[in-house]
């Protein structure tokens, strides 16, 4: 029997990676677009191998650009996959403010490139189709927790982006029988999150208080609350949602929200520090109970125009029908990382803005 194929666009990402390695043991044939970038980082995909088309085993990897149709057009027409995963974007949302119309032509108009070829290419037949969706397109909707009922109300230009490639996700399964679903997933951290997400800041920052190498934790807004979970449970339920017979929207997360003073207070707590905290507003300080350190301060830099203040998800739909629950919790996500960042104290020196 021949191996289904999947291509995963994003693959060279957090969840890309995971989900590659995932589709890779269920015996897939696994194509990914990756963009050219002058310092090739294929590090999250090293250890599972690359191979060249044609050979077997391993990753193909296709030059290609969510900004670019033609290389979008050429891979999909060319590997006419089983399942597409479409992961890529310009994910940081307080980048967005700055790059709007760069995340917007990426992760709005380049899924619509993807859509529109998956038609061109006549495979609306063949080939299932998975959007990230995203839990900031919930915004600030004044409802908690958040389902796939909640109406959408996004703050930033990611946000909007994502709404965007999500309705047109929508519109293609409902105009063209295209079987199209939307995974709308809450935060989802690990070891292998870009240093510039606050998870992986923070537990950075804590490895190297730990090896005597500390600097100053700056942080932007302490009480914004997320549902944060473990990345490699939710490639899973990206896969089972492909699955279903009929293609549907799901609200993934664990269902609880913490503070990002708490994770904060969790990741220096998982190496055996208390953070006192003192003053108020931009003059907040977190110092060490015991020596008096100063762990955290607060930088302007890192406040967006419009935040989103509370995510919360109701996850029950996904409980129901696809049999997933989130089984990572705070307290064990919180020292995944914090371990994860000791052991590899190489990786100073990043820029994490
Ligand atoms: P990530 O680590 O930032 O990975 C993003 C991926 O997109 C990378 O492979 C990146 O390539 C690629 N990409 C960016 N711009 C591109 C372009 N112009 N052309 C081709 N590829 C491009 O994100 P993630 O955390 O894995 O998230 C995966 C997806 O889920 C994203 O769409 C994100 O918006 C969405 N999402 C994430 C979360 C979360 O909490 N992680 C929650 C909800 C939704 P490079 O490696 O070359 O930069
Ligand atoms: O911010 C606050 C910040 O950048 C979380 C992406 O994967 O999840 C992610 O988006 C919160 C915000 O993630 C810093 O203001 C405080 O309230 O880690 P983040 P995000 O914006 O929630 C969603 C679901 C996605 O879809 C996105 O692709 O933390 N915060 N101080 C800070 N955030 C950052 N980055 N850096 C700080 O210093």
């Amino acid at each position: 029997m021949t191996a289904r194929s999947a291509l995963i666009t994003g693959i060279t990402g957090q969840d890309g990676s995971y989900l590659a390695k995932f589709l890779l043991d269920k015996g897939y044939e696994v194509h990914g677009l990756r963009r050219r970038v002058s310092q090739p980082h294929i590090e999250r995909l090293a250890s599972y191998g690359l191979r060249d088309e044609g050979a077997s085993g391993g990753i193909v990897l296709h030059y290609g650009d969510m900004t670019d149709s033609s290389s979008i057009n050429r891979i999909i027409s060319e590997v006419r996959p089983h399942e597409i995963y479409n992961l890529a974007a310009q994910s940081h949302v307080r980048v967005s403010f700055d790059t709007a119309e760069y995340t917007n032509n990426v992760n709005a108009t380049g899924t619509m490139r993807i859509l529109d070829a998956l038609r061109n290419a006549r495979v609306v037949d063949k080939t299932r189709f998975y959007q990230a969706s995203s839990s900031e397109m919930f915004g600030n909707a004044g409802r908690i927790p958040q389902d796939e009922q909640t109406p959408f109300e996004p703050q930033s230009p990611y946000a909007v982006s994502k709404l965007n490639a999500h309705w047109s996700t929508v519109n293609f399964r409902n105009g063209y029988g295209l079987h199209a679903s939307c995974g709308i997933l809450f935060n989802h951290e690990s070891a292998r999150r870009s240093p510039t997400f606050v998870t992986r800041k923070i537990t950075r920052a804590v490895a190297r208080y730990q090896a005597d190498r500390g600097q100053t934790l700056k942080l932007g807004n302490l009480e914004a609350r997320r549902d944060w979970g473990h990345a490699p449970e939710y490639v899973e339920v990206m896969w089972t949602i492909l699955q279903q017979e009929i293609p549907d929207d799901y609200v993934i997360g664990t269902g609880e929200t913490q503070s990002v003073r708490t994770f904060t207070e969790l990741a220096f707590e998982a190496v055996g520090r208390q953070i006192e905290w003192t003053g108020a507003g931009v003059d907040e300080q977190g110092v060490d109970a015991s020596s008096g350190e100063l762990l955290v301060a607060i930088d302007p830099y890192y406040f967006r125009p419009t935040e989103v203040n509370y995510l919360q998800a109701n996850p029950a739909k996904a409980e129901r029908k696809l049999q997933w629950k989130a089984s990572t919790k705070i307290g064990e996500l919180v020292r995944i990382m914090v371990a994860a960042d000791i052991a590899d104290l190489d990786a100073t020196n990043v820029d994490e803005s």
